[in-house]
């Protein structure tokens, strides 16, 4: 042993001997119990940042309590290696995206490595390797198979200078996330993923996850956003079916106008030839350039289009509008206007001095629509309702759907705020749509044993911003696989969320060549039992990988319904109090600190500075701290060094000192063990095992080291 504390030797020497003994390294043992810590894989940028180093010394410091308490531990890495910095890479500076990708793949790697994190590399994917990405494209196969994939054309967010089609969320205040150019509206052919199929399991099934945060399930349920209630049809005068969805059936008898969204299909129909067209047809334009939320959040605006409808209830004759806050992508894209019992429809309604008629009145209260100042939207009886008058308003949403439905006007309805999901990106750096189109035989998936359908990893890139794959002959001219005659393949790509919905099932047999992974692996190895990550992906990543697991559960493919039984959602590493971020200029780098005070150091700070949910503030002063402890902690060992192998350990403690220190001993292993394994409290446990660095420093102090009678020292 040295005297002096040499991390950097210390560190190597230890993580080349777990890597030659294959430490970490593990297969299935049906006699064990096994553990499954995941931690969100990364994407490989170039460098790990400190948010890295958090996740995974969070998940490091699971894999190896749960080793020690006699688990079989899988705990697996790999990379998220499709995306749009690798093909920016290689449109700014000519560098090939595979090539860019892989170097940082080995660079991320052998920093990781030296973090000593315990992983088994054996298992490490890459979703831009072939061998991954078969498996992908096999999957894409098998959703289509099972009807879960089309295609329409749909309106999509544009960005202009990136070239592609951007998801809801890729959009933030009306720009691009990613260059902050302004995004347009475009039709294109996409390929979506009928996620909605699944809608009702993925909210039902949030119960069955008593290990998440309930924010995250809350955030969950709202992005589904499950409404129940009636589709009722209006009709226009001239004859038009002017269908509703609303989940207050009760108010139908309070409608005072209809409002359709100003891009509804039929707003041309109703007003063509007439003195709105020109006035509506222009607020149509203008409001099909805004995103949703942007609609939201400005003054409700509209126009009326000249015509009426006909409440089908009571036979009334009400104006149809178009106005700003009526979306077209939700429900049918109509609304029957009830201003006094919904707030939005009452501003509307006084703005543009349309009538407001109460029909469901508080008990004990009678309300007038001329005086009213707010909507009135709680529980009442109902009034002005025909046959309904006198029932409670919970009984009429009942009885006056049940007419509906007797009447075929309409019937009950479910509707969700979850749209379904649109894969198609319009990039060269992803995986391959497995498609075909064949002017004989139409639209052609690629046969199984024809997969992969490669990428080229050489390309070129012309200035045009459009993907390498649309131009490039090799790639896009093949065979149908029906007919044999001349044929195109499809040049989408698919978006990246697809890669990781199901990366942790091939982790469980991640060099399998003959089928996506071996189901008595999975089965074995599922489901994740902690996983870890930041909590930007609490909608979109883990939405999309509950919904694979189902699908795959639905194949046959795994026994699990849900991949992860419980989540741990990390904060952020701030500096200042502020994220760490180059704009900001306020990072600071894991290699610097690990260079400067070895992995240990930083590993300790990291967990030591704040439970794992909180946010952290980085300190520099905090890292020396920690770099002090462990000092100590070597000097202390050290001190001893002669003794180690020579001090006969005694079964009873004979001094009081010994007694002691033993008490404490105990203390901190039930502290350490109840911090860790209950609640992730690591800062607390490296607290006590502080205090006992100080019990043994006092120890050693009063008693000589050839008196030395430790439980530890065998
Ligand atoms: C009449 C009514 C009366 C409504 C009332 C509410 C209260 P959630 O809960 O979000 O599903 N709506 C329906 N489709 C819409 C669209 N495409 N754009 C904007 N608003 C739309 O809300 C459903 C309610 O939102 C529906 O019920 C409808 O207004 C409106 F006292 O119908 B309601
Ligand atoms: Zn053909």
């Amino acid at each position: 042993m040295q005297e002096r504390y040499d991390f950097s030797q210390v560190e190597s020497k230890w993580q080349s001997i777990w890597e030659e003994k294959g430490m970490y390294r593990v297969t299935e043992d049906h006699g064990r119990k096994k553990y499954y810590v995941l931690e969100m894989f990364p994407y490989p940028s170039g460098n790990l940042h400190m948010g890295h180093v958090r996740n995974y010394s969070i998940g490091d410091v699971v894999a190896r309590f749960k080793t020690m308490e006699g688990y079989n531990v899988i705990h697996p890495m790999g990379w998220d290696a499709f995306g749009l910095p690798a093909e920016n890479a290689a449109i700014q500076h000519g560098i090939p995206a595979s090539i860019w990708t892989r170097e940082n793949i080995a660079k991320m790697k052998s920093q990781l490595k030296a973090m000593g994190i315990s992983y088994d590399w054996q298992r490490e994917v890459a979703t831009c390797n072939p061998d991954y990405y078969r498996w992908t494209q096999w999957l894409f196969l098998q959703f289509y198979k099972k009807g879960l994939v089309f295609k329409k054309k749909a309106a999509v967010n544009w960005c202009p200078s990136c070239a592609t089609v951007l998801a809801n969320e890729q959009v933030v205040d009306g720009a691009c996330e990613r260059c902050e150019s302004v995004v347009d509206k475009k039709e294109l052919e996409q390929w979506f993923f009928k996620i909605t199929d699944y809608a009702q399991r993925l909210l039902d099934d949030l119960e069955k996850l008593p290990g998440w945060p309930e924010k995250v399930k809350t955030m969950q349920h709202n992005w589904i956003g499950r409404s129940e209630g009636a589709e009722i049809r209006f009709q226009t005068e001239a004859g038009h079916d002017l269908t509703v969805f609303t989940t207050r059936p009760d108010t139908v008898y309070g409608v005072t106008y209809m409002v359709i969204a100003p891009e509804h299909p039929l707003v041309a129909e109703l007003v063509t030839g007439t003195e709105y067209e020109q006035d509506v047809l222009a607020f149509a334009g203008r409001m099909s350039k805004m995103t949703g939320i942007e609609r939201a959040e400005m003054e409700k605006e509209g126009l009326f289009t000249g015509a009426y409808a006909i409440n089908p209830l009571n036979g009334e004759k009400v104006p149809i509008w178009v106005a700003n806050y009526v979306l077209l992508d939700y429900g049918t894209g109509v609304v029957m206007g009830v201003p006094a019992h919904d707030q939005r429809d009452f501003e509307f309604a006084r703005k543009y001095g349309l009538p407001v008629r109460v029909v469901v009145q508080p008990e004990g209260e009678l309300l007038d629509g001329d005086q009213l100042e707010e909507a009135f939207p709680a529980e009442g009886i109902l009034v002005n309702s025909g046959p309904f008058d006198g029932m409670d308003n919970q009984t009429g949403i009942k009885k006056i759907t049940e007419h509906i439905e007797k009447q075929g006007l309409g019937q009950y309805q479910i509707q969700y705020r979850l749209r379904d999901w649109l894969i198609s990106r319009q990039r060269y750096w992803g995986t391959p749509i497995p498609i075909i189109y064949c002017d004989k035989c139409g639209t052609v998936p690629v046969p199984e044993e024809d997969l992969p359908v490669i990428l080229p990893e050489k390309v070129e890139f012309k200035n045009t911003g459009v993907s390498p794959l649309k131009t490039m002959d090799e790639f896009r001219n093949c065979r149908c696989p029906q007919c044999g005659g001349q044929a195109v393949r499809e040049t989408d790509t698919m978006d990246t969320f697809v890669d990781s919905s199901w990366y942790f099932l091939r982790y469980c047999d991640a060099q399998n060549d003959r089928e996506v992974f071996d189901k008595g692996k999975a089965d074995y190895w599922m489901n994740v039992d902690q996983y870890i990550g930041g909590v930007e992906h609490a909608i979109l990543h883990l939405m999309y990988a509950r919904f694979f697991t189902k699908v795959l559960y639905d194949l046959g493919l795994t026994k699990s319904e849900e991949p992860f039984q419980n989540l741990l959602t990390q904060g952020m590493v701030l500096k200042d109090g502020a994220k760490m971020s180059k704009s900001k200029g306020n990072v600071v780098s894991p290699e610097e600190i690990i260079g400067k005070f070895g992995a240990d150091t930083a590993r300790l700070f990291i967990l030591f500075a704040a439970p794992p949910e909180r946010d952290l503030e980085w300190s520099d002063q905090g890292v020396e701290g920690c770099y002090r402890f462990l000092n100590r902690v070597w000097r202390l060992m050290y001190s001893y060094h002669d003794q180690v192998r020579s001090v006969q350990a005694q079964d009873q403690a004979s001094t009081d000192q010994d007694r002691e220190l033993r008490r404490m001993i105990h203390a901190a292993v039930k502290k350490v063990t109840e911090d860790v394994s209950k609640r992730f409290n690591f800062n607390t446990a490296i607290s006590a095992i502080m205090e006992l660095v100080n019990s043994f420093q006092h120890y050693r102090e009063q008693v000589p080291a050839d008196k030395v009678n430790l439980p530890l020292v065998r």
